[in-house]
């Protein structure tokens, strides 16, 4: 694939940041956006009120909001996030009479969605290749028809993560009672591996570190998670924990800037002062998809202490009650070898033992991890073995320990938690069906991968996204985006246009609606919506910014519409009902999951909201055996596809990521200030060793082409190479315009998460074309 390079222009260069993260720079960085989004007139007063009681859950990541906020509860990015969706800039329907989709296919992700929020709904026509407006009864009963002439294996209900568990409740309502649970959604690309793993060992499917964790940890290990850019809310608990002089200790293949120090942005003494606060104590540049071998080397050392000390490292007594597994485990950690544990992770023993030597030392540690961890061919292994870690040491289930994914979309966990998932063995069945009288489907229905599968042989039809941008997130663009031209319908609930837009199908439409942040009125009466949290923690919520625009409708309310013009009367659903109080679908929520939300409307008030119940927290283990389990991992090649020596000496592995200044398939920009890159993203940061290995310079143009399944074609470029710190194998490049690359089958075993961490790829020179150009770095940024 071509990259598609943006229209507007400036200088792109490469400057090593040697700064700390927060500070001055990400100031600047959110006046900045205030300004490009002409939204200073709502955005100010709009941030006071982010993450703050009554205020709206910022839409950015999932991070815990606290109870007892700061004056100003956001981050750099939270705050782009708001100034994004509050911008002043719109994309109405004269904007489609000057495009037609041709046209707009060749623009950038950027410039698409920075043209603004879309005010209308849309229809797609044929003849003239365009978008044009349509009334919304129009769009429903068009869309209703459509529905009920397929059958309904053909539909699939796509959630991105950011509706609200009213929104979620209601949606995988609407499949089920179409006829399927064709529920795939972002968590498939992202935690599902965490979702799998973790439901395996400790019988939860997410998280068990709350807020109130971080303030009794005494030791913190962070595993591929970019807290810096992804969740810089966090920094703030952790910059208290290092106050305690707590240790933390990360495992990362690049020297992320907000994991090594940080200057809180919200403290006129820090920010005045020379002083920033160092996050990582040990910092371990693991090699990708090394992880499974460094902690099986800490594990290693522990057991070794362990045996020297007759018993004195382990909790024996934690291990006996609470644990099965642990003999099969100790097994399997003696059979590796140092040598090949040090060749599988890239790091040398003497790392390891430091590691394993504050472990031992500490009594409540935590974990926190991201998607360095779950998306690799085998991220359930990677989850697991975290678990593994922690149990040796009793560190689950009791204060300030546990484990701790950081989830992505704000709300979606939560989504999961109110019935969206392709597994109807994992939705309260008998209760939906007392009391909405219709049968929820009984075959499993399809999850993300599945989806691309049956887009790709003819059998999806028809796409319904509830948000999120599902061309540009998945894998295998070059493969999924002539075969999604081929579906019946594509009808996208969105709030600003991207790439999934554009490649309508036979049908589409394009309904836009509220953003979270903005005041959503129903008969005359203001309706709050809650969300759950990374943490479990379940709050209310209410936007009061004035609308984008007067035909924007909320989720619930499209939610509605879509089902009364689809569903016959079989089903007991009060979809008008809803749409006019969300109190009554929080009532029904509460109805079908009474553990978790029994007295909902008062407790979604208390000051941080009212946390679900974990019983792993609680050393209740809800597990096949009732034991938290230990679970070794099938091998220490994290990925058989890339494992080293199989004849690719020529082959690297790279991993896609984020910028600083992207929300996912949403590009804020082109500034990735903490890694030094600016104007550009057409950059691939290489081991200056492998550089010169595979005979090509810094700043050269080059291709990337997969290095698995070499019959098929996958290639992303021209981009430039960046001499970067990163371990000698390992490359990185930006997600989504390496999604090409990835080949849909290459995903992590039982989560199907697409192994986006993983790549084996190999380098092809490449020249780039004269609007490449125009964007280059400069040569001399690079100089050795
Ligand atoms: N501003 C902003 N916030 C976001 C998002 C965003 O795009 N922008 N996205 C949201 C979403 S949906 C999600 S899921 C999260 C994502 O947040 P992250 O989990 O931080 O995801 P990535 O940026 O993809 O980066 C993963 C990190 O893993 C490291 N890594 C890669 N491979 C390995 C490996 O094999 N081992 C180890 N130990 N580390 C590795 C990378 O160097 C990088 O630091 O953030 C959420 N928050
Ligand atoms: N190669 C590679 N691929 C990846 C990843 C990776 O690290 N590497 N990460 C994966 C991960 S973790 C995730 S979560 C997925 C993300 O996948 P998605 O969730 O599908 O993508 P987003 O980019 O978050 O979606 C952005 C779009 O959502 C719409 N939107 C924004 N706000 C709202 C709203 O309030 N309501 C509605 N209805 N629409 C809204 C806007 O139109 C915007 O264009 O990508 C995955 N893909
Ligand atoms: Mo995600």
């Amino acid at each position: 694939m071509q990259l598609l390079h943006p229209a507007a222009h400036s200088t792109a260069h490469y400057r090593p940041y040697t700064s700390a993260s927060g500070g001055w720079g990400s100031a600047h960085s959110v006046m900045n956006i205030l300004w490009r989004e002409q939204a200073y007139a709502k955005a100010p007063a709009a941030l006071m009120r982010q993450n703050k009681p009554k205020g709206f859950a910022c839409v950015s990541c999932a991070w815990a909001k606290p109870g007892n906020p700061h004056a100003l509860e956001f981050c750099e990015n939270g705050a782009k996030a708001t100034a994004w969706e509050l911008t002043s800039l719109r994309t109405g329907p004269d904007f489609f009479e000057q495009h037609s989709l041709t046209d707009l296919r060749t623009w950038a992700d950027h410039d698409l969605e920075q043209h603004g929020r879309l005010t209308h709904p849309l229809r797609y026509d044929t003849a003239t290749d365009r978008y044009q407006k349509t009334s919304w009864e129009e769009a429903y009963a068009e869309i209703g028809a459509q529905l009920r002439q397929l059958q309904p294996e053909e539909a699939v209900f796509y959630a991105s993560g950011r509706a609200s568990l009213e929104a979620s409740f209601m949606y995988q309502l609407l499949a089920r009672a179409y006829g399927n649970n064709n529920l795939p959604d972002s968590s498939n690309m992202c935690h599902e591996s965490t979702s799998v793993g973790l439901q395996e060992s400790i019988g939860v499917p997410v998280g068990t570190v709350t807020l109130a964790d971080f303030e009794h940890t005494d030791c913190i290990f962070f595993f591929g998670q970019n807290v810096g850019s992804n969740s810089p809310r966090m920094l703030h608990p952790l910059q208290e924990a290092r106050k305690r002089n707590v240790p933390i200790i990360t495992f990362n293949p690049l020297r992320e800037r907000g994991l090594e120090r940080f200057v809180n942005p919200q403290s006129p003494r820090e920010m005045l002062g020379p002083d920033s606060t160092v996050i990582s104590t040990q910092y371990h540049q693991v090699a990708i998809g090394g992880d499974t071998a460094a902690v099986m080397g800490i594990a290693k050392a522990l057991l070794d202490m362990d045996r020297v000390s007759g018993g004195s490292v382990l909790d024996h007594d934690f291990i006996a009650e609470h644990t099965d597994g642990f003999d099969t485990f100790v097994a399997d950690v003696d059979r590796h070898t140092w040598p090949e544990l040090e060749n599988r992770s890239g790091l040398n023993r003497s790392a390891l033992e430091a590691a394993a030597t504050v472990y031992a030392r500490s009594e409540r540690v935590m974990i926190i991890y991201g998607m360095g961890m779950t998306q690799h061919r085998h991220g359930v292994e990677n989850v697991q073995m975290l678990v593994n870690l922690l149990l040796m040491r009793g560190n689950i289930g009791k204060t300030g320990a546990g484990i701790c994914p950081v989830r992505g979309h704000s709300n979606v966990q939560g989504q999961r938690t109110v019935g969206i998932t392709e597994d109807p063995a994992k939705v309260p069945k008998d209760k939906i069906e007392a009391l909405f009288g219709f049968k929820v489907p009984e075959r499993k229905g399809l999850a993300t991968v599945d989806t691309c599968m049956g887009i790709l042989d003819g059998s999806v039809k028809a796409f319904i996204g509830l948000g999120g941008n599902f061309l540009r997130a998945i894998p295998d663009t070059d493969r999924m985006e002539p075969a999604w031209s081929r579906l019946e319908m594509n009808v996208q609930v969105a709030t600003k246009l991207n790439r999934t837009h554009l490649l309508p199908g036979k049908r589409a439409w394009l309904l836009p609606c509220l953003g979270r942040i903005e005041r959503d009125v129903q008969d005359g009466v203001d309706q709050v919506y809650t969300t759950e949290d990374s943490t479990g923690c379940i709050r209310a919520w209410q936007g009061r910014s004035e609308p984008g625009g007067e035909q924007l409708r909320s989720e619930v309310a499209i939610i509605a519409g879509l089902a009364l013009a689809t569903l016959n009367d079989e089903a007991r659903i009060p979809w008008e009902a809803w749409r006019q109080d969300y109190a009554k679908i929080r009532a029904a929520i509460s109805e079908v999951y009474p553990e978790i939300f029994h007295d909902m409307e008062s407790r979604m008030w208390e000051p941080g909201g009212f946390h679900r119940p974990l019983p792993a927290a609680q050393r209740q283990w809800k597990t096949v055996t009732g034991k938290a389990r230990f679970i070794a991992p099938r091998g220490l090649d994290e990925d058989d596809d890339v494992s080293p020596g199989h004849g690719a000496r020529d082959a690297i592995q790279l991993m896609t990521l984020r910028s600083n200044d992207q929300f996912n398939t949403t590009i804020y920009g082109y500034e990735d200030r903490f890694r030094g890159v600016s104007g550009t993203r057409s950059v691939v940061f290489m081991n200056r060793n492998d550089i010169v290995r595979l005979g090509f310079a810094p700043g050269e143009w080059v291709t990337l082409r997969t290095a698995i399944e070499p019959e098929v074609l996958r290639e992303v470029g021209p981009m430039q190479i960046i001499a970067y710190d990163i371990p000698v194998g390992c490359a990185a490049a930006y997600y989504p315009e390496c999604n090409p690359l990835v080949p849909l089958w290459h995903h992590a075993e039982r989560s199907k998460v697409p192994a986006a961490k993983s790549v084996p790829v190999t380098l092809h020179k490449a020249q780039p074309d004269a609007r490449a150009r125009a964007r280059a770095l400069p040569l001399k940024d690079q100089v050795v």
